[in-house]
């Protein structure tokens, strides 16, 4: 039988029952296991560590609105929308206005960090310091200040996909100079804002930034280049990296002793079937997805089977060289080690499947040799992708900063806790069981904010009325639920 205050107690009272002892005499042996069964409860009970980081994050463009306010200056996503006709940013949760009311529901959550993103056309509207605006320096100081003041830990974005359109037009990550104009933007921020922060993540998800971007053109800034331009996003946005986690090296960590990293995205994928092919092509999406970024930040150079495979075909193409820009000795020596921890976005899990494709025009997918499909939700896969990056990587700690499920318009959202339960106790598990130094989650998002062109998909534990002139923000039965997990850093509700 399972030792437990509730089953000593129960069985105390029957024994009662059947002799002449008072109901509520306890004997010696009965208070013993009661004082036993208290300690186990607390030793079996499983619970996040005391330090953990409880979160959530947003990103500027889908939450602050004021696209044109106190002298913001033009990001590709204003662009890319006004030049679509579809719904755009130019208001969206109007955080710009209420972060206060933001703050007050982040307390109200118990959350002990909040994660966000600055955006770089707030504080230099064309990307350069060639003008400083105070006004959204300042904007971006109160937020800090007001989340530190709640005893909230600000998680700081550097880049969450809002490149100033200037520098777009300048190349943006086709342009090598891009690295220079990022070291300045970072190091400004270092200073403006790194004796508050603790915690930098330069780029937010380098996948989606290239392939949306520069691949498949489903992204600001919309271009189709799928067999060169993503390579190039790529090694260009990595160097950017690299200089901005060593500027913060040696021009701060001495001072503020921050953490900098890259935030990283990947789904889970599960082999297909059990055949050979099958399995490779797990561990070759794997490699193209996470291991694309993840390889030259955490082991150094691209992985091998990026090397390889693209170097072949490019040659079968008739090209003189890889569509894969080669790093230099001195390049991979000054990307590798560039981070402090993991961080990782996930959400779902596929099904990956061996498909070879013969030479036709330079692709992204044709280089991988890899289709998937199946989209599932499955938390195990979850636990999987955290000791893959564990073991492959071997970071030292990790971070989840985005995890979470998008629904249709509606309060009572029990598939939300549903999926986040399952997920965090998953990350518990990664936790307890397989020894994982995990120091924080995060869901995605806070609200329901602008999904990139979408105000339908709604990923939020708080709802945001955006046809209401104030933007009315209601709490989900998932943010109550939340709540109730922060406070007792359990599941067990
Ligand atoms: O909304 C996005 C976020 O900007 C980046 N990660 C995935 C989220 C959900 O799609």
């Amino acid at each position: 039988m399972i030792l437990t205050i509730n089953n000593v107690i129960i069985v105390a009272f029957i024994t009662r029952l059947f002799s002449k002892t008072p109901i509520f005499y306890l004997s010696n042996m009965e208070i013993k296991l009661l004082i036993l069964s208290s300690l186990f409860a607390g030793a079996f009970c499983s619970k996040f560590p005391e330090e953990f980081l409880f979160g959530t994050a947003t990103a500027a463009f889908q939450i602050e609105g004021a696209w044109n306010e106190d002298g913001k200056g033009e990001s590709i996503w204003d662009r890319f929308l006004h030049a679509s006709g579809r719904e755009n940013g130019d208001v969206t949760c109007d955080s710009y206005h209420k972060w206060q009311e933001d703050i007050d529901n982040a307390k109200a959550l118990g959350l002990s960090s909040y994660r966000f993103s600055i955006a770089w056309t707030r504080i230099l509207p064309n990307g350069t310091l060639n003008f400083i605006n105070q006004k959204g320096v300042e904007y971006y100081l109160n937020l800090i200040k007001g989340l530190k003041s709640e005893g909230i830990e600000p998680l700081v974005t550097i880049y969450h996909f809002d490149m100033p359109q200037y520098l777009s037009d300048l190349g943006g990550f086709l342009n090598p100079q891009f690295v220079d104009y990022f070291e300045d933007y970072a190091r400004l921020l270092y200073q403006l804002y790194g004796s508050y922060v603790k915690y930098w993540f330069t780029f937010n998800e380098p996948f989606s930034i290239c392939s949306g971007g520069y691949g498949s053109g489903m992204t600001a800034p919309g271009l189709s280049l799928n067999g060169d331009g993503i390579y190039q996003c790529a090694y260009v946005l990595l160097k950017a990296h690299a200089r901005a986690y060593r500027v913060y090296d040696t021009e701060f960590k001495d001072q503020y002793n921050g953490k900098v990293s890259i935030v990283l995205n990947t789904n889970w994928f599960e082999p297909n079937s059990t055949s050979t092919e099958d399995l490779d092509a797990q561990e070759r999406i794997l490699q193209f997805y996470l291991g694309w970024f993840a390889n030259p930040v955490f082991i150094g150079n691209w992985p091998q089977v990026m090397i390889d495979r693209i170097a072949n075909r490019s040659k079968l193409e008739g090209l003189a060289r890889s569509r894969l820009p080669e790093f230099t000795q001195e390049e991979i020596d000054y990307i590798n080690g560039t981070y402090d921890f993991f961080a990782i976005n996930t959400y779902k899990v596929y099904k990956a499947r061996n498909t070879e494709h013969g030479i036709s025009y330079p692709d992204f997918y044709f280089d991988m040799g890899v289709t998937y499909e199946n989209k599932y939700f499955y938390p195990e896969g979850f636990r999987k992708l955290l000791n893959f990056i564990n073991d492959r990587y071997n970071p030292g700690s990790v971070i989840v900063t985005e995890n979470g499920l998008e629904t249709t318009d509606y309060l009572n959202d029990t598939d939300r806790i549903t999926y986040l339960k399952d997920y965090m106790n998953s990350a518990l598990e990664a936790i307890e069981e397989d020894k994982i130094n995990i120091f924080g989650y995060t869901v995605w998002s806070l609200m329901d904010n602008f999904e990139w062109g979408s105000f339908e998909r709604r990923f939020g534990l708080i709802r945001v009325d955006f046809d209401s002139p104030n933007k009315t923000r209601t709490w989900k039965e998932s943010a109550k639920w939340y709540q109730q997990v922060i406070a007792t850093r359990s599941l067990d509700n």
